[in-house]
């Protein structure tokens, strides 16, 4: 009896907290300004998100990552702070964000909010005080003096570095009489990590959403955190040479190789830091902290933030999907992507998987129609984290947006009104498409929205593949109903290029049925033997069938005899459990 209330009470302390949900946890990803319009100015809004939490939960995510939704001027869209405490007002108040927390938790649905620590916005109360030179405030940014032309006079930028956006990294202060750095746009001055009160500012944003209940943090940009200290080069920010890359001019980010504005040693210690103060939290709360970091760098880099010996880190965005992976990408080359990342990552840790996000070509366009049902589902069925970027489960494709109507900084900056699509990130931005009426449902209202729908919305949207089986959206579901299963949470991961065409992923558990996923990414039908997949049970069941693939959800399919057709993603499960 002693024994039994013993095990009883150790069980439901261990239930009490969550350490584990994050490991297998399907993301959505929100960009709120573009998701659901509640109110009618043409502008989404968070009540526009809490009315759709009901629709996340059904599709199977087990939590949202929201795109900034804190004070901004919008230079950049939400990714220019000016408070890191405050809501937007075109996206909703503080109530309205309390409200979504709490719908959101009463239907199990987690949120990650989006955490930009390299910059806040020109009109950030800091910044303002920082180039009044305010007692505490003065070092809070990359302050530093322009060169002057010995025959001219003419005060210059420090040196040659190049914005994320285009043109001089830096830009001249007339309140400060000095230039500051902005890796992004002007309107985004970087603040000054060396600075030990911005560490510990930064720190309370952090607890301040965390007492709010949020389930962590993705970290944007966080490889631009430190630049090169002029300690170590006679007093002054040193010039980056020069790429190389053809084609590039001296205004373009490309220009330069970013040797001394990227990926500085000191960056991964302040992931660690932000980690432990994560884990703080944890016993308090009830549940694991998660934090994903966003750095478009090389592998070693990128493994570096999952932690060390002696400190734990974040889970580096993988976005090698994203960057990789192409159209014309065959099996064999979508395995080796695959393998590459489970093979460089440290045991014991969380792999993830990104297909889409608010910078980047939709995949239905990057990779074709064709692709969305392979690519969704390889994404979820891989292991660790999968995140879908809001439309990526419809298959959105980019919008065409005109000169005109172009909203994103890094195009109008290129003052180009012909080649500006080329540096627009306004494509995969646009709203979402729910129904077939006007402004596909995005706004209450017929006028304007920020940015114009997609033509397409007619036949690619939300409530029209509800209704229809055989769509990217039910196999999207249903593949995420077989992602909660023991297998895809805990199974070995094999993955195998049949042909140049066709790519096989099997995860399996013992005492538990085998899931294989089939793509076949070319013009024609074939048969597949699966025969040398010796620990796959023989017997097997569709369980999602795409739209491309004749075999019908429900089927009773041989592992000897598997028909994919052209285009198909299939996912199958053993009848038998494994092995
Ligand atoms: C912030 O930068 C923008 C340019 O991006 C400029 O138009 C604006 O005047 C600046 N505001 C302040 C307060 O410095
Ligand atoms: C890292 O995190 C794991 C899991 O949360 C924990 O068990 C371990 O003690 C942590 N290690 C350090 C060095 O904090
Ligand atoms: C719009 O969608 C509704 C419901 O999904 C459908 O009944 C109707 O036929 C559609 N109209 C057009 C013009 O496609
Ligand atoms: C997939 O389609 C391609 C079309 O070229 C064909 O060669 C291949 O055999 C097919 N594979 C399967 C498994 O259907
Ligand atoms: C994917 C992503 O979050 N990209 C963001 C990186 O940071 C810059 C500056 O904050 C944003 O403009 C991007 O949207
Ligand atoms: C390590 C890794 O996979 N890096 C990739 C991350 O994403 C970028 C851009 O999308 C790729 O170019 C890298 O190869
Ligand atoms: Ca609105
Ligand atoms: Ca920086």
């Amino acid at each position: 009896m002693r024994v039994a209330i013993l095990l009883l009470f150790v069980a439901t302390a261990a239930s009490a907290v969550d350490l584990d949900w994050w490991k297998t946890a399907l993301i959505y990803q929100i960009y709120p300004r573009s998701f659901k319009d509640s109110d009618g100015d043409g502008i989404g809004d968070l009540n526009g998100i809490t009315q759709k939490l009901p629709y996340l939960k059904e599709t199977g995510f087990d939590a949202i990552w929201l795109s900034p939704i804190y004070l901004s001027p919008m230079y950049d869209f939400g990714y220019d702070i000016t408070d890191y405490r405050q809501i937007a007002p075109e996206y909703g108040t503080m109530e309205d964000f309390k409200k979504l927390m709490s719908v959101a938790k009463s239907l199990g649905i987690r949120v990650v909010l989006d955490y930009v620590p390299n910059h806040t916005s020109n009109e950030s109360d800091w910044f303002v005080r920082s180039a009044r030179r305010e007692p505490g405030y003065e070092d809070y940014y990359m302050w530093t003096d322009g060169v002057t032309d010995p025959e001219t006079g003419d005060v210059k930028p420090p040196n040659n570095w190049v914005s994320n956006f285009r043109k001089s990294a830096w830009e001249f202060n007339k309140v400060r009489g000095q230039y500051y750095l902005h890796q992004f746009v002007i309107g985004q001055p970087d603040l000054n990590y060396r600075s030990d009160r911005v560490q510990e500012e930064m720190k309370n944003v952090l607890r301040f959403w965390l007492d709010l209940g949020v389930s962590g943090f993705r970290v944007d940009a966080v490889n631009r955190l430190y630049e090169a200290d002029p300690k170590n080069y006679g007093g002054r920010y040193p010039d980056e040479p020069v790429s190389g890359i053809p084609g590039t001019v001296p205004d373009d980010y490309e220009y330069l190789d970013h040797i001394y504005t990227q990926d500085m040693d000191e960056t991964y210690e302040v992931v660690y830091n932000w980690r432990d103060l994560l884990d703080e939290y944890i016993p308090k709360q009830g549940e694991y902290k998660i934090m994903m970091t966003e750095a478009y760098s090389t592998l070693n880099n990128m493994i570096r933030y999952y932690g060390t010996k002696t400190r734990n880190g974040s889970i580096p965005f993988n976005f090698s999907f994203l960057g990789d992976i192409t159209k014309s990408s065959n099996a064999w080359e979508i395995k080796t992507v695959i393998d590459k990342w489970m093979t460089y990552m440290p045991s014991g840790k969380t792999a993830n998987w990104v297909n889409g996000n608010h910078d980047q070509s939709r995949m239905g366009t990057r990779q074709g129609v064709d692709r969305v049902d392979a690519m969704n589902m390889l994404a979820l069925l891989l292991p660790g984290v999968a995140i879908t970027y809001q439309g990526e489960e419809i298959g959105m494709t980019d919008g065409e947006i005109s000169w005109e109507d172009t909203r994103d900084p890094q195009a109008c900056n290129t003052d180009d009104p012909i080649n500006y699509y080329k540096k627009s990130r306004d494509p995969c931005r646009t709203p979402y498409h729910w129904d077939n009426s006007t402004n596909a449902g995005f706004s209450s209202n017929s006028g304007k929205p920020w940015l114009p729908v997609a033509e397409n919305y007619r036949s690619v949207n939300l409530a029209e593949q509800i209704n229809d089986p055989k769509s990217h959206y039910q196999f999207y579901k249903d593949v995420a109903s077989v992602r909660k299963s023991p297998t895809v949470r805990d199974g070995d991961l094999d993955t195998r290029a049949l042909s140049e065409s066709v790519l096989v992923i099997t995860r399996l558990l013992p005492g538990s049925p085998g899931v294989l996923g089939v793509v076949n990414l070319s013009d024609e039908a074939q048969d597949l033997d699966l025969s040398s997949l010796h620990l796959l049970p023989a017997q097997l069941r569709v369980v999602a069938s795409g739209v491309d693939c004749s075999v019908e959800k429900g089927a009773a399919v041989s592992k000897s005899n598997v028909h994919v057709s052209a285009h198909c993603a299939l996912l199958l499960q053993t009848v038998d459990n494994c092995c």
